[in-house]
């Protein structure tokens, strides 16, 4: 058994009692055996050892937790809404002008810090095209965080949102934290306005930012409340 409580030490206390004391098992974190003594005697007549342990090696006993969080977030949206250049602008900091869709899927991981907090964000970036919702099924479950892309140029992209929500909920996207993304704000033939896209965004409680992935726009605060959102949501459940 481990009681110590302090920082450098453990002690042990052997289970069993039958009179011959034998040292119990030295704790794999433990420094060699030199250190091993026995250091009390029960009134129940048990004899406890005491180990020294590292520093690390002890805060890691008392703490088992990583020193980073996990967070898987998914992109959603119709075809062409501009959700992989959104990732990849975050993420590599560049802007591919070319057109090349999403086959199904792709996958991509990005160490951040947030508030002091590692972050590892994995991002499923699904493709918007009817044709793939059967892949697109298979990656909603265990989904902490979305990204809901539309194309402020396409109203028919504004439309999409609601449908693709409930294709989301259906396939196991439960309580996730969303932020809209109003992309392509650079191009002239706006035809949703910021009115229009804030006054839903704000009916379904979800932030909404504007953003361009061409300029950059709105992309890093977009994605930054979305992680903030999504730790708000992981600490609560603590
Ligand atoms: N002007 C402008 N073009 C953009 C922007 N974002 C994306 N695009 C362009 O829009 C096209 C589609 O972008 P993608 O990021 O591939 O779109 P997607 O939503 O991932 O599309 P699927 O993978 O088919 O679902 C590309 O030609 C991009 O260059 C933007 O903010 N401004
Ligand atoms: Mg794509």
């Amino acid at each position: 058994m481990i009681t110590g409580e302090d920082v450098n030490t453990v002690e042990i206390t052997p289970s069993a009692s039958n009179g011959s004391i034998t040292t119990p098992a030295r704790p794999s974190s433990a420094n060699g055996t030199p250190t091993a003594r026995v250091t009390s005697a029960g009134q129940d007549g048990k004899r406890s050892f005491q180990w020294k342990i590292p520093r690390p090696a002890m805060n890691k006993l008392a703490a088992p937790l990583p020193d980073y969080i996990r967070m898987k977030i998914i992109s959603i949206g119709g075809a062409g809404v501009g959700k992989s250049c959104l990732i990849k602008r975050y993420c590599e900091e560049r802007f591919v002008n070319k057109y090349i869709s999403t086959i199904g899927v792709d996958y991509g991981v990005k160490q951040i810090n947030i508030d002091g907090r590692e972050i590892k964000v994995d991002f499923w970036d699904l493709a918007g095209g009817a044709d793939y919702l059967e892949v697109r099924n298979e990656f909603y479950k265990d989904t902490l965080g979305v990204c809901l892309v539309f194309d402020v140029n396409s109203r028919r992209s504004f439309e999409q949102l609601e449908s693709l929500l409930r294709e989301a909920e259906r396939y196991g996207c439960e309580n996730p934290a969303i932020i809209i993304f109003a992309n392509k704000i650079d191009m002239k033939k706006r035809v949703v306005s910021d009115k229009d896209g804030r006054e839903w965004a704000a009916s379904k409680g979800f932030p909404y930012f504007e953003t361009s992935a061409s300029t950059f726009t709105g992309v890093k605060d977009a994605f930054e409340c979305l992680f903030r959102l999504v730790l708000q949501g992981v600490h609560e459940k603590d």
